[in-house]
């Protein structure tokens, strides 16, 4: 029974999440790297498990599935028991999970990935980004972030006390927004907000995946 995990190699989006995922749970699997330069997504093969043509894919000794937040959600359950719980197991709890899921999935990574795509992306091909498109963006995370920081001040994390998948789908391209000098995870005027923000990016599953990359345990 081999559980195989094909991504691209940065630790970054979708792969990110899956790759923490993993994590947590404390998971064996086989680490297939796909270099999208050469178009291994592209690939009649892959297509047969992605017909998307994306990474991230796991395929677990047969069955495959794709969807970021849809593996993170298959992986609790495939390693119940083992490490972190992400989705809680009472209906009012998982609720609330999905809820804060909805939010981040529906609001928060829209607005995200049209920063993520001017200030990072676009930057980095040395393009020249829209700043107007860029500060829409940013205007539309803070507005979120303005909700997070009541939500945040009453209890440690997004949907409760305990790190839950709520959190760890922040994970997928927030963080690049630091990596490229954007700060808005972690201004003083949000304070809870910042203390979230710094805990998550001071979780050691995190601290070790982006220092060793997708290491395969198998
Ligand atoms: N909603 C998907 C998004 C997957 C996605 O956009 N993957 C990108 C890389 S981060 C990709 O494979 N792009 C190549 C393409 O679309 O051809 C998820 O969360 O898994």
């Amino acid at each position: 029974m081999v559980l195989k995990f094909y991504a691209s190699q940065f630790v970054a989006a979708g792969n990110g999440i899956v790759a923490l995922a993993l994590a947590e749970k404390q998971a064996a699997f086989e680490f297939v790297p796909i270099d999208m330069a050469a178009g291994e997504h592209k690939t009649e093969e892959y297509i047969a498990m992605n017909p998307f043509g994306q990474v991230p894919v796991i395929n677990d000794d047969g069955f495959a599935i794709y969807e970021s937040r849809a593996i993170c959600r298959y992986l609790d359950e495939r390693f119940a028991g083992k490490g972190a719980t992400l989705v809680p197991k009472g209906m009012k709890e998982r609720a609330v999970v999905e809820q804060a899921i909805s939010v981040e999935s529906m609001a928060f990574a829209p607005p995200l990935a049209k920063v993520v795509m001017e200030l990072v992306f676009k930057v980095h091909r040395g393009l020249a980004p829209d700043q107007a498109l860029a500060d829409e963006g940013m205007k539309e995370i803070s507005d979120i972030l303005e909700v997070f920081e009541v939500i945040l001040a009453k209890h440690r994390y997004l949907a409760g006390d305990n790190f839950t998948l709520a959190d760890l789908v922040h994970y997928a391209y927030a963080p690049m927004l630091a990596e490229n000098g954007v700060d808005i995870m972690t201004v003083k005027e949000r304070p809870n907000v910042a203390r979230w923000w710094n805990e998550l990016m001071s979780r050691p599953t995190w601290v070790k995946l982006k220092a060793g990359g997708m290491k395969s345990t198998l």
